[in-house]
């Protein structure tokens, strides 16, 4: 008896293939992703249990304490996106440098960015956290891929989606036909659909930011966030902030809401803020705008930034289109002095 709700790939397939070469490729893609979902899902559903937590005893290229399950998650996506055949190059915020697919596995035509295991330092406190991924069909040629096919805009992607772990596995990604959520069935094995085209409401009924950085935060934004707290504003905002991406995304993309990490002078290594470009603000702004809300790093839109190196930071203001507008706005007005 087939389930009522479809599967990812037959969800994928039925969309997919009017959209793309049939050539099933980018069905393998997808499912790899979803495989790799569902094995870093069940570790990390386990982490209180097995002695993966804690941490790996030496730092990734950011120069962040690695977690052992993110070490686990970039190794179970690099092995799953290498057995697809469809993958020719891979980014992950775990290795400094580009991942070329090699032979004997087979080269395909899709290069692929992705942020592993995103909010780790939520591991041991139970908080959700999740996988981030960006899809772009690689630059002409054939072989293992290199920098260049993954240096690309955010305009360009052919898909970008997360997984969430949390009080459920949930599998949300757009290939440009809208935004769609799936529910991992654990008894099933299986992400059945649970939310299609979803949409971000136009207005705001929250904002995620970190506050205790306030004070580090350009003038703009400062001016922002208390436009966004002024006695009076209608609807009021309430303030939701998980300290996880993927969740407080996630959380405004059903919700409305918007979420900001802008660039702050706290850490001077970091000017442009924390959150990198490529493996976490591009693919979530592909499905903001996806879902007809907007992502800016305050001036102009993520998905338009040229990228120059694989790891760049940069400041993010994402979720409903009126207050990522309107913190451009602020940033114009403040540019005039
Ligand atoms: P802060 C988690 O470490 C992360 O990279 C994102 O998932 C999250 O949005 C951000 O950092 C939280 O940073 O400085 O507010 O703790």
């Amino acid at each position: 008896m087939p389930t009522r709700s479809p599967t990812l790939t037959q969800f994928i397939r039925e969309r997919e293939s009017s959209a793309r070469e049939a050539s099933g490729e980018f069905t393998f893609l997808m499912n790899g992703i979803a495989l790799a979902a569902k094995l870093i899902g069940r570790e990390v559903s386990k982490a209180g249990l097995v002695d993966i937590l804690g941490l790996a005893g030496r730092r990734n290229v950011q120069g962040e304490e690695v977690q052992k399950l993110d070490e686990f998650a970039h190794t179970i996506m690099v092995r799953s996106l290498q057995r697809t055949g469809a993958v020719a190059v891979m980014g992950s915020e775990e290795a400094e440098d580009p991942i070329p697919v090699e032979p004997p596995s087979v080269c395909g035509k899709y290069a692929v960015l992705f942020d592993p295991l995103d909010g780790s330092s939520n591991i041991d406190v139970g908080a959700p956290i999740g996988t981030i991924f960006s899809v772009h069909r690689r630059l002409a040629g054939t072989g293992p891929g290199g920098m260049a096919d993954l240096l690309r805009p955010g305009r360009e992607q052919v898909a970008a989606g997360y997984v969430v772990y949390g009080s459920s596995t949930l599998f949300v990604y757009s290939t440009g036909q809208g935004v769609h959520g799936f529910t991992l069935d654990p008894g099933l094995g299986e992400f059945l659909l649970s939310s299609e085209d979803m949409r971000l409401p136009l207005r705001a009924p929250l904002y995620s930011i970190n506050e205790a950085n306030a004070a580090h935060w350009e003038p703009p934004v400062r001016r922002w966030v208390e436009a966004l707290k002024a006695p009076g504003r209608k609807p009021a905002l309430t303030a939701r902030y998980i300290g996880s991406l993927v969740a407080d995304f996630h959380r405004n993309l059903v919700r409305g809401g918007v979420f900001a990490y802008p660039a702050d002078t706290k850490d001077p290594g970091k000017p442009r803020g924390k959150l990198r470009l490529l493996y976490e603000a591009a693919p979530l702004a592909f499905l903001a705008e996806q879902a007809g809300g907007a992502a800016s790093d305050g001036e102009r839109p993520i998905l338009d930034i040229q990228p120059e190196t694989l790891h760049q930071r940069t400041p993010l203001f994402i979720g409903s289109k009126d207050e990522v507008e309107a913190v451009e706005r602020f940033h114009r007005e403040g540019a005039q002095g």
